[in-house]
């Protein structure tokens, strides 16, 4: 009889050990998920006591701020917007592996981006606008592929948008099919001291954007600050375009004698330093209702084919367009 109940015992044992461990397995990373948030807000002041229940007495998916998915195995989101926080990021925030969501708008974060964001894979949403970091946007960020919205809007952020920002492709030759998928529809990083060439590079891998706002930076455009058409033509494969904003910049150059964005409804190209003349085909733009082009360097007329199709709204701004003599 021994013989016999052996493989049985056997195979019970197996069968409680893997229960055993799986269950574990997740009360395991949910800890580590808590202790990376604890390790988080010690490097920061809380003046409003926002983060009062984050103690270790409490259960992790009950911190404000956080959520944990539908069966209690892992933190997926932070939101601490608006929150007065004022500190640094713990890079400790790169432990919540299962994150989704990283919001942590209108604090008073300084300091850098940690790199080590870049290892949260599945990040969709990432902001972090209205604090005071500064330093670079890390070039690891390009690992984090399934992000869909990107806003670094108002910090004091330097250096230039990394060339493979989002698009991790270059070694590749080719933009494969699982990258076309990358669904990045915003890129939000105004109001910053961003410098170098505007990203032509990324916007023709990105055809999914839906909202590019770079205003207030100081980018350039192609050859020396004197070429928008390279960066426009790129732009030409965000075919579900809607905002545009290149304001503030100095930059350089003529408008592109076609622009084709069905769903274009803002372009801001104001304090810029673009000559020439305004293009009659802006005036296919069938969507457009905000047209700023006011302080450039702009000679000649708006056309009538413009004017009709933008005074159906009183917010439109084609003032200013300095005439030549
Ligand atoms: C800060 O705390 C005060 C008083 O406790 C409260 O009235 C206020 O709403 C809090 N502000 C924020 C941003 O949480
Ligand atoms: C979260 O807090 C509520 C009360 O605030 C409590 O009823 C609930 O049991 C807590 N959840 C966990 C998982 O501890
Ligand atoms: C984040 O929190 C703010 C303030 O509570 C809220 O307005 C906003 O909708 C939240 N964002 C998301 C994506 O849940
Ligand atoms: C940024 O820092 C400056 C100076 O340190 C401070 O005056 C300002 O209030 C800060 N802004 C934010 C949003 O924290
Ligand atoms: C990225 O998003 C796709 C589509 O939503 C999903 O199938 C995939 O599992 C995600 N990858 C990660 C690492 O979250
Ligand atoms: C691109 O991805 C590969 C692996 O997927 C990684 O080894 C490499 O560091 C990435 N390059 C950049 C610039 O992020
Ligand atoms: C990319 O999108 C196409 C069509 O929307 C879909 O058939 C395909 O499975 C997607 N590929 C990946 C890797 O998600
Ligand atoms: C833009 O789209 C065209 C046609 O769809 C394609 O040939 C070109 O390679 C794309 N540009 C980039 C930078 O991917
Ligand atoms: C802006 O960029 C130019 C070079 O393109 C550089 O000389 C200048 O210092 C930059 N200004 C700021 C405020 O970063
Ligand atoms: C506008 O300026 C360009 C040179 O920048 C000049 O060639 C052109 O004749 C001017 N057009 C008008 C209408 O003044
Ligand atoms: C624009 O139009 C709206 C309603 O159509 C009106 O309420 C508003 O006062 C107008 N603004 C200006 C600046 O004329
Ligand atoms: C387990 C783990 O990944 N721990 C890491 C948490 O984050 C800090 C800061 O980046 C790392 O030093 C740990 O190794």
């Amino acid at each position: 009889m021994a013989l016999i109940r052996l493989p049985f015992i056997l195979l019970l044992q197996y069968l409680v050990t893997v229960t055993g461990n799986g269950d574990s397995a997740y009360h395991h990373s949910l800890q580590k998920d808590k202790a990376a948030l604890l390790e988080f807000k010690r490097s920061i002041f809380d003046p409003n006591s926002t983060l009062s229940n984050w103690e270790e007495g409490a259960h992790v998916c009950n911190f404000t701020g956080i959520r944990c998915d539908k069966f209690h195995h892992r933190v997926v989101q932070i939101n601490l917007t608006g929150s007065k926080l004022l500190g640094k990021i713990s890079p400790f925030i790169s432990n919540l592996t299962r994150l989704h969501y990283l919001i942590l708008d209108e604090n008073h974060f300084f300091g850098t981006i940690p790199p080590e964001l870049s290892s949260l894979q599945h990040l969709q949403t990432l902001s972090l606008m209205k604090n005071n970091l500064t330093g670079p946007i890390p070039d690891t960020f390009s690992l984090l592929t399934n992000l869909t919205f990107f806003s670094v809007r108002e910090n004091s952020l330097t250096g230039s948008l990394p060339p493979t920002f989002f698009s991790n492709c270059t070694t590749l030759g080719q933009l494969p099919a699982s990258l076309t998928n990358v669904t990045l529809y915003n890129l939000d990083v105004e109001y910053n001291l961003l410098s170098g060439e505007l990203p032509f590079y990324l916007v023709g891998k990105q055809p999914t954007l839906v909202f590019l706002h770079l205003s207030y930076n100081n980018m350039t455009s192609h050859d020396s600050n004197t070429n928008l058409n390279t960066f426009f033509r790129e732009l030409k494969n965000c075919t579900d375009l809607e905002e545009l904003e290149l304001a503030g910049m100095g930059l350089g150059g003529t408008l592109p004698s076609s622009l084709d964005h069905p769903n274009l409804r803002l372009l801001d190209l104001q304090e810029n330093r673009i000559f020439g003349s305004i293009p009659p085909e802006m005036g296919n733009l069938s969507s457009l209702i905000m047209l700023n082009l006011a302080f450039n360097l702009l000679n000649g007329t708006i056309s009538e084919e413009v004017t009709s199709r933008l005074s159906r709204d009183n917010t439109t701004k084609t003032t200013k367009v300095h005439k030549s003599a």
